[in-house]
């Protein structure tokens, strides 16, 4: 069980639809796949995505943060000494996404060396999510039809509708689009990308007052703390922190100064050792937790159904977990499948999925 190498290997699949949002637009998946090797041959595979406009991560960077300062780190170590990874590798600041992918490559070997499912090691609930998919930015038309291919090809019937453009109308339109054109027959919720200032934010939630939304996420800069709390403190709904909580110490800061209602736990910022963090400190104060998506291929979204589906509060609501249905291929042997609305956790153990050599072969950008 002693950690032997970690690679980290950067690869780049171009997206078939790109995704725009407030904060950016991703056209391509400049992801790095991490493998953590043991002395028992059992290899842990994760990937980090870069996203420099939310962590100010690069590829090359978390490639080069990986290498040369956390794989020293945990050369050496056992597969159970998860606590000490954390420990060195939180002496360095910041890289969440780098880390992420070390500790949950890590649990993947645990898995595959144990024989059991990372998902039932973190906590067993279920073995499926219901899905959650992301529209970005668009016209009004445009996004319902992207909705309505994604309930009729996949039976998706919830939606994260991206806003935070000026004018605020620009986006409220949108989400009275879709719940004219579907009724009460899906969950909508919507999140800023920190784009709006609190005061738009407020206006924006007045005007979608009568649309049912579940959730409302990060409309505004977290940075503005007095106004978001204000903002926090006039909507009726559940406000969701994403970029504002990457770590745990951001999730008790934010609950506890009355900005966030909600949280969003991505497994690609907290891994799977500070998820269970997140998820345990959201469950003691109270508030709802939705799996979050870092616009993750499918080795990402892998990780994020196993440990969606292990905790009832996070298998309660909808994860978004859909965002690899628009890249042009990925490096799993067995893709990912999402069937009327549901996605299962790849059955096997670890996370139950294989890198594709060729596929890897073809995608890796380092040589
Ligand atoms: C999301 O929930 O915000 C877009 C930017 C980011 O940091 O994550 C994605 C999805
Ligand atoms: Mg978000």
């Amino acid at each position: 069980m002693k950690i032997t190498r970690v690679d980290a290997i950067p690869f780049a699949i171009p997206y078939t639809k790109p995704l725009k949002f407030a904060s950016g637009e991703v056209t391509d998946a400049e992801h790095v796949l991490v493998r953590v090797h043991t002395d028992d041959g059992v290899v842990g595979v994760a990937e980090a995505p870069p996203r420099p406009f939310t962590y100010g991560e690069t590829q090359a960077g978390i490639v080069a943060v990986i290498e040369r300062i956390f794989a020293p780190q945990v050369v050496g170590l056992t597969l159970t000494e998860r606590e000490v990874v954390g420990a060195r590798l939180s002496r360095t600041v910041g890289n969440p996404t780098a880390k992420s992918a070390v500790d949950m490559a890590i649990w993947d070997a645990l898995g595959r060396t144990l024989g059991l499912p990372v998902s039932d090691l973190l906590g067993g609930f279920t073995d499926r999510m219901r899905v959650s998919h992301m529209l970005g930015f668009d016209s009004p038309a445009a996004m319902v039809a992207e909705a309505e291919r994604m309930r009729d090809t996949f039976g998706i019937r919830t939606f994260k509708v991206k806003v935070g453009r000026r004018p605020v109308s620009l986006d409220t339109a949108v989400v009275r689009a879709l719940r004219e054109h579907f009724g009460d027959g899906v969950e909508l919720y919507v999140d800023g990308n920190r784009g709006w200032s609190a005061s738009e934010s407020l206006r924006a939630m007045k005007q979608m007052a009568d649309l049912d939304l579940l959730f409302a996420e990060e409309l505004c800069p977290a940075d503005d703390v007095l106004g978001r709390r204000r903002l926090v403190g006039q909507i009726d709904i559940p406000f969701i922190a994403d970029e504002s909580v990457p770590t745990p110490a951001d999730v008790t800061r934010e609950l506890l100064g009355g900005s966030a209602t909600a949280i969003s736990i991505k497994t690609a910022r907290t891994g799977f050792t500070q998820s269970q963090r997140v998820h345990h400190l959201a469950e003691g104060l109270g508030v709802e937790m939705v799996i979050g998506n870092q616009i993750d291929g499918q080795i990402g979204t892998a990780c994020a159904v196993a440990f969606g589906s292990a905790f009832a509060a996070t298998a309660r609501h909808a994860g978004e977990l859909s965002n690899f249905l628009d890249m042009s291929d990925d490096l799993l042997t067995e893709g990912l499948h999402i069937r009327d609305g549901v996605l299962r956790r790849p059955a096997g153990n670890g996370l139950g999925i294989e890198v594709d050599p060729d596929k890897l072969a073809r995608y890796r950008t380092d040589h």
